[in-house]
């Protein structure tokens, strides 16, 4: 199955939870995509812990589809192993083990926890809570070394390595530690609305401006940058406020430029010249992707056959995974 054999696990998953942003192709998937020939890569899409925050069930169906074509249409190949996390039971079975041996400590210090329950915290969801766990088992199922993220992702994969480090210490080698691999480009893009607050999907719903979309059409790309925030000052200067370097961070990230270079194109330059670049620099990397995503979607059959195929041939991998850890701790 696997689709480099030999070569380094690199484990990786996104929520279908709405429409993918910049900040996820930036700080994710594209990354993937550029690095998939140096490892043996597993890409997930994460259903099960879209469910840990309300979910209609037609939206998060369409969603993982169209998650799939936005894998592949980005240029993941498609001999890569791509699959939906519940279509493998082996999943929130090691999770429910790895809960087990979480203190509840270290749950409760997780930022995205705090982040997402807000003051809604009595009423979030268990599964909120446990999120790291799956995350966790994610990882671990597949003796995963590199895990491929955004910087918001950091503090799961120390949770992971922790954990893994417990189970070892008591039990014996259980597990492949993991570490994450986060690039110094595009791991943390701003929200257009407000360069203070992480771009997110979650946030994307409530605000039309804050995040752009890879299905968003040329002139909606252009119009959000139009009204992306900046500052107060008339044209781009150094050390540059949040808003402008953001948009910098994305231009940068999106043409493989160095900084000095960016300094350099863009100093003294009026607001409208940066933002027209980094414009049309998004829409020559998103209509590739936009054009092969519409060839995709117009064989959903076929999508799901594949996707059910390689869930098919992990679960032997995922299931030996699995009862070495039932056979550690006692349930085997
Ligand atoms: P949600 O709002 O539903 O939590 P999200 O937009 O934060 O979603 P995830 O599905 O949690 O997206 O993240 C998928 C991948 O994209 C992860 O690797 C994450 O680190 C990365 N990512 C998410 N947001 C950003 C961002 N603003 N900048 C860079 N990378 C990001
Ligand atoms: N928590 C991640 C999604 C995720 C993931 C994973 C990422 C679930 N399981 C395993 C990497 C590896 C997020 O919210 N982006």
């Amino acid at each position: 199955m696997q689709s480099n054999p030999g070569k380094p696990r690199v484990f990786s998953g996104i929520q279908p939870s709405g429409g993918l942003h910049l900040g996820n192709y930036l700080g994710a998937i594209r990354n993937w995509v550029r690095d998939q020939d140096k490892y043996d890569n597993i890409f997930c899409i994460v259903d099960l812990h879209t469910i840990t925050v309300p979910q209609d069930p037609a939206a998060l169906r369409e969603n993982t589809l169209s998650l799939a074509a936005i894998y592949l249409a980005s240029g993941i190949k498609k001999e890569q192993a791509m699959f939906v996390q519940s279509h493998i039971p082996a999943h929130p079975e090691l999770a429910w083990i790895l809960e087990c041996f979480i203190p509840m400590g270290w749950l409760e210090r997780m930022t995205q926890f705090k982040e997402k329950s807000g003051r809604e915290r009595e009423r979030s969801s268990a599964g909120l809570f446990a999120y790291p766990a799956l995350m966790a088992a994610d990882i671990l199922l597949y003796d995963t070394r590199y895990v491929p993220v955004g910087e918001d992702q950091r503090q799961h994969i120390e949770l992971t390595r922790d954990i893994a480090q417990r189970i070892n210490q008591r039990f014996g080698d259980v597990f492949t530690l993991p570490e994450p691999m986060i690039q110094a480009a595009g791991a943390r893009i701003m929200g257009l609305d407000d360069p203070e607050k992480k771009m997110s999907k979650s946030l994307a719903g409530d605000t039309p401006g804050h995040a752009i979309f890879l299905l968003d059409p040329p002139d909606v790309v252009r119009k959000k940058f139009a009204r992306a925030q900046t500052d107060a000052e008339p044209a781009v200067r150094f050390p540059a406020g949040a808003g402008v370097r953001n948009l910098l961070e994305i231009y940068r990230t999106i043409t493989d430029k160095a900084w000095p270079a960016v300094e350099q194109e863009f100093t003294g330059k009026p607001y409208s010249v940066l933002k027209s670049a980094v414009s049309d620099a998004v829409i020559e990397a998103l209509t590739p992707i936009q054009q092969r995503y519409r060839e995709i979607r117009a064989d959903d059959a076929a999508l799901m056959r594949q996707l059910r195929g390689t869930a098919d041939r992990l679960t032997p991998i995922a299931d030996t995974t699995l009862q070495r850890v039932q056979h550690a701790v006692g349930l085997r």
